[in-house]
């Protein structure tokens, strides 16, 4: 009894058909078996929603398709999977759009610091006419982006001290993603930033090489940074979004029918993650409370500060990536808010 389909509503228009194997409805499909790369943990809301997708998948092909699901950068960091995706060694997978900035550099938009106040927003944009300009300019890096699923609100931790103020991100030995406008941004905030990939990012805390880092709390709980930091500012001073994506290698050997199955699960395991990675975040600061880790929140007037210092990164980084669809993506947001 536990074959029930949790999303009932949208998604794609196989959801309630059972497709067996061998009847005129899947002669299209062959057997195929490919691997998705997901970069956090099993239980993490992206591993759990890789485990969705590939239910979705293997059933709306009749048994036809094999999902292996890799967690936790066994395939390799965020770069090394998107390396994998461009030559076809990975067929498909989910990573961070931050160091995707490193072939599409208009990815760098979601990177600009407090640009959205809640998920609704993220949703609006990413789904929107921006979201779909910058999946468009995949393929010519050999990559087709299929969408965007959660990884969320990034929050600053560390082993020294509580961070409340601007003051105190002083000399803090910060490690980021390898992107620039996170560095800058955290240089704007007089932290000393390093790029680091995810997978090496615990034992550099725990050996103390770096003092902190930031990432959503849902990923500060399923890695178990809890473990290395005993301090968490709520910053939420930027969103990342995940993306889901196919190597175009593979991608242009399957028919249309085959697309359609891939496309149409990645948006329906994606409402269904986005969903939980949500619901996850209330539950996870009460973890990591429980946990042991120190909470800090910034006052209104810390936050005005913070926000003035980080407004020249924002700026510059508007005029790099195109004013045109830095605009954009505000009027998508003022939309949202104006509803
Ligand atoms: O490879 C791990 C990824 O999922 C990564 O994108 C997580 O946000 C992340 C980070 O900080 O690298």
């Amino acid at each position: 009894g536990l074959l029930i389909s949790v999303i009932g509503c949208g998604g794609g228009q196989n959801n309630n058909t059972t497709v067996q194997s061998g009847t005129s409805e899947n002669k299209g499909i062959s057997e195929r078996k490919f691997k998705l790369s997901v970069g956090l943990t099993e239980d993490h809301p992206e591993g759990v929603g890789g485990k969705k997708f590939k239910e979705i998948v293997e059933k709306n092909s009749g048994g036809k398709f094999q999902v292996n699901v890799y967690f936790n950068n066994q395939l390799g960091d965020d770069k090394k999977v998107s390396d994998s995706l461009q030559s076809g060694t990975v067929e498909l997978g989910i990573i961070s759009t931050s160091p995707l900035t490193a072939s599409v550099k208009e990815f760098g938009i979601f990177d600009l610091p407090f640009i959205f106040n809640n998920e609704k927003e993220a949703d609006a944009v990413l789904d929107g006419t921006v979201g779909k300009t910058l999946l468009d300019k995949l393929p010519a890096h050999n990559l087709i982006g299929l969408g965007y699923w959660e990884n969320g609100f990034r929050n600053l931790t560390n082993s020294k001290k509580p961070v409340a103020t601007l003051e105190d991100f002083k000399g803090l030995k910060i490690r980021t993603i390898p992107n620039q406008v996170h560095l800058d941004v955290f240089k704007a905030l007089g932290a000393n930033p390093t790029p680091m990939p995810f997978s090496e990012l615990f034992t550099a805390m725990e050996s103390k090489t770096i003092d902190g880092q930031e990432n959503p709390l849902t990923a500060i709980q399923s890695s178990k940074f809890y473990e290395v930091q005993s301090h968490l500012s709520l910053s939420k001073h930027l969103y990342t979004p995940f993306i889901f994506m196919a190597s175009k290698k593979f991608w242009d050997k399957l028919n249309d029918q085959e697309k359609k199955i891939l496309q149409d699960a990645v948006i329906e395991a994606g409402k269904f993650q986005r969903e939980l990675n949500r619901e996850e975040t209330k539950k996870s600061l009460e973890y990591l409370k429980n946990k042991g880790m120190q909470v800090s929140e910034f006052s209104n007037e810390e936050t005005k500060k913070i926000q003035e210092a980080v407004k020249p990164v924002i700026d510059k980084y508007s005029k790099e990536l195109g004013e045109e669809l830095v605009k954009k993506m505000f009027d998508e947001i003022q939309k949202v808010r104006g509803e």
